[in-house]
């Protein structure tokens, strides 16, 4: 096979990203001094390494690669496509053939009557129109007052200005002049750390009823949508109790509030089916879309809108009055649709929702025997652990974050990428991942935590702090 072989030493590469590229969410200084990671080529679930190390990438990259590595019919198609028509526009009344067949072809995929898509380039973007999107639909009808957006504290929709304030990342609001107005934010349905002594179930309910309550607060003549990812991710794989979505549904509908489900991770096959929103049974009126739209083969995504928000734009909303230049970019789109076109013909979603996801789920089920770990949970292709000092307890660790990056650490020097946010490890593997690729991640992800207690022990970490 040809590689785009890159000649210079680990150590060169190195020094050139530290002297002239600042890497997103790193602390510079730290990064430099350490040197970053470089990634050359990739095949299947295995990357490799500038020093030829083989690593079985468990993040699917930032969740987005769903079909996995090296599949060249989506180079193919992409490189055809650049021939034929590199680039156009969706503005100012023009279309392509590849943005049709796309719009059309996520229409078809969507649950329910979401039949209309906005295309833009990242699901930071995508949101940032979803913002301006249900601010000018109330507008629209007669009710500009209507612009409130209630979201979740730990949620994340992106990196942007409206984006991140949709999130609830603090430490994302502390830096650059966040939140954008009218934007608000109730607590997340995280039973394992907030739920106390409720049951999950009742403490489900708990969470979701914070959403009428922060709508009476607001006047329901203020609010606009509620926005929320059917499963947190990037906060850390945070699977909602079963009865939160059909209580923040039936809240939606009582009031007439837009809800949009933020699918960037979950659609395509995340949790066993197409949608989240299928998962857990909720009936969207807008859903964010990205990441596995195109597999990460090419920056693609979008709002997919339902016949009731649509109607209102196409017959009430006159000019929207806004839009990206790469928006239903004909390349992406190309490859976008190859992409579907793999993981309808590969029956993907539904070996996952039948048969990988119920296996990496019984082995990461079992985690939970291990000393380090209070919660091993699990959804479809995607999981997290908790780390505790103290299971009973679902305690905290005094020195919050230190643990999970040992174990981080660990995991990369054993070929294994899996992601610490705080002090639990989440994964979310390509969705073609097999048994036995799935049993090495778990052997590696066990040599890993063994390594972590010992060095978690040796330095005095295994000590219960408060929340
Ligand atoms: N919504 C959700 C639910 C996401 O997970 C975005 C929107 C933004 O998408 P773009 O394409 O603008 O990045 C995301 C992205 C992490 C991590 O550390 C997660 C994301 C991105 C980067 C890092 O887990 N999710």
């Amino acid at each position: 096979m040809d590689h785009i072989t890159n000649h210079r030493s680990t150590a060169e590469l190195q020094a050139a990203d530290a002297a002239h590229h600042l890497h997103p969410f790193s602390d510079t200084a730290a990064l430099n001094a350490k040197g970053a990671r470089v990634i050359t080529r990739a095949n299947g679930v295995m990357l490799h390494d500038s020093d030829g190390i083989e690593i079985l990438d468990a993040m699917a990259g930032l969740w987005c690669v769903n079909i996995g590595y090296g599949r060249h019919e989506l180079a193919d198609v992409a490189a055809r496509q650049m021939r034929e028509l590199p680039y156009y526009n969706t503005f100012f009344g023009t279309s392509h053939p590849q943005v049709i067949k796309l719009a059309e072809k996520v229409a078809q995929l969507t649950p329910g009557d979401l039949n209309r898509t906005f295309f833009a380039s990242s699901g930071s973007e995508a949101n940032d129109t979803n913002i301006r999107l249900v601010r000018h639909y109330w507008a629209s009808l007669g009710k500009p007052s209507k612009t409130v957006i209630i979201s979740r504290k730990n949620a994340y929709h992106g990196s942007a200005m409206g984006s991140a304030s949709l999130g609830g990342m603090a430490a994302m609001h502390a830096q650059g002049g966040l939140p954008i107005p009218d934007i608000t934010h109730i607590d997340q349905p995280f039973w394992y750390t907030e739920g106390g002594d409720m049951s999950p179930d009742e403490f489900g309910l708990k969470a979701a009823q914070a959403l009428e309550a922060e709508i009476e607060r607001l006047g329901v003549d203020n609010v606009a949508a509620f926005i929320a990812e059917p499963v947190q991710g990037a906060g850390g794989v945070i699977i909602p109790p079963a009865t939160y979505w059909p209580e923040i549904q039936r809240i939606c509908d009582a009031h007439e509030i837009l809800l949009i489900a933020d699918e960037v991770i979950c659609g395509f096959g995340r949790t066993g089916n197409w949608f989240g929103s299928e998962t857990y049974n909720i009936r969207p009126d807008i859903i964010t879309i990205a990441k596995g739209l195109s597999s990460g083969y090419q920056p693609i995504a979008g709002s997919v809108l339902s016949e009731k928000v649509a109607t209102v734009f196409a017959e009430n909303a006159g000019e929207f009055a806004h839009g990206y230049t790469y928006s239903g970019h004909p390349v992406a789109a190309a490859v976008a649709l190859e992409n579907i076109r793999i993981l309808e013909e590969e029956n993907v979603v539904e070996t996952v929702r039948d048969d990988t996801g119920p296996y990496l789920g019984k082995l990461w089920g079992q985690l939970i025997d291990h000393p380090l770990i209070g919660e091993a949970r699990h959804i479809g292709m995607m999981g997290a652990l908790e780390m505790t000092p103290d299971k009973s307890a679902r305690a905290p660790f005094a020195e919050p974050g230190k643990v999970g990056q040992i174990c981080r650490d660990h995991c990369f020097a054993n070929g294994l990428i899996m992601r610490n946010t705080g002090d639990k490890m989440v994964i979310s593997p390509p969705l073609v991942i097999t048994r036995s690729e799935i049993d090495m991640l778990i052997e590696r992800a066990v040599k890993s935590l063994d390594q972590t207690l010992a060095d978690a022990k040796a330095q005095g970490l295994m000590v219960a702090g408060t929340r």
